[in-house]
């Protein structure tokens, strides 16, 4: 689709001490932080911090578990575009780091974001099954915007700042948590709402991008999301029958009066 390549080769000093210091911050936290499956996950791709990761060796440990590979792109595409990668096995990661001066925060999401943060849970099967079907929905409704608000609802919430309850306690599976210290720390805090996964009133509710959640959702286990398809499915046919698409959608609730 893109026909991009990770130039491993170009990586200057300052971007392998920006991957340095941003494993060193994590890897600390997440230790106990982060699900089960991810650490395993970053285990078989053996992230560490002293070494920016190539996708090709990614894409072989990929191969091997659930043939999921890593689809180079420049940056955030069209959701048309990153949906059919998401349909056909391809998760789309940029390959630049952000610099130093960003270290803290920075609008679009980098290849740290990317790749540390997204592809150790790409060796989860239920969890890759989940955001296969996911896109295929999507792509049913790609051209309507309010069918994608829904949507990018549903994959905020579970793939970006979804928590899993497991048997060693609360964890973070979600990327957009996993990539930030700030919120792995607020999310799992008595001061964070924590609600049990809920799809109907995760699309009904809309989301914030620029600061921490307002509330997260749990799930047991990554089948959880899975079993959800069918349930996503019907709640999508029901709501664009009963939400006029005049109304943008903005931060007012939504009611689906099921
Ligand atoms: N593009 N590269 C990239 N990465 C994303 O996470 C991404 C995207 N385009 C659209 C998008 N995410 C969101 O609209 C999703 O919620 C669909
Ligand atoms: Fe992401």
């Amino acid at each position: 689709m893109f026909g991009l390549q990770q130039e491993y080769d170009k990586y200057t000093e300052e971007d392998f001490l920006v991957w340095k210091l941003l494993f060193q911050r994590q890897r600390v936290l997440l230790q106990n932080m982060a699900s089960n499956e991810f650490i395993e996950g970053m285990d078989e791709m053996q992230f560490n911090e002293d070494k920016i990761p190539d996708f090709k060796y990614v894409n072989e440990v990929l191969a091997k578990s659930t043939g999921w590979q890593i689809e180079v792109v420049p940056g955030l595409i069209p959701d048309k575009d990153f949906f059919e990668l998401l349909a056909n096995k391809k998760f789309p990661s940029s390959t630049w780091l952000r610099k130093l001066e960003q270290l803290d925060y920075l609008e679009e999401p980098d290849m740290f974001h990317d790749c540390f943060a997204h592809m150790p849970l790409l060796a989860e099967q239920f969890f890759v099954d989940y955001l296969q079907e996911l896109s295929k929905i999507a792509l049913r409704y790609i051209d309507d915007a309010l069918a994608i608000e829904l949507i990018g609802r549903i994959y905020w919430f579970t793939v970006e700042f979804g928590l899993i309850q497991q048997q060693n306690g609360m964890r973070i599976y979600g990327a957009g948590i996993l990539s930030s210290s700030g919120e792995s720390i607020f999310c799992l805090s008595e001061k964070a709402n924590r609600k049990s996964f809920n799809v109907k009133e995760i699309m009904e509710m809309h989301y914030y991008k620029d600061h921490y959640q307002d509330r997260y959702y749990v799930i047991n286990t990554y089948k959880d999301l899975f079993d959800a398809i069918p349930d996503i499915d019907k709640l999508m046919e029901h709501a664009l029958k009963i939400i006029p698409h005049d109304k943008t959608i903005n931060a007012t609730p939504l009611d689906f009066k099921l």
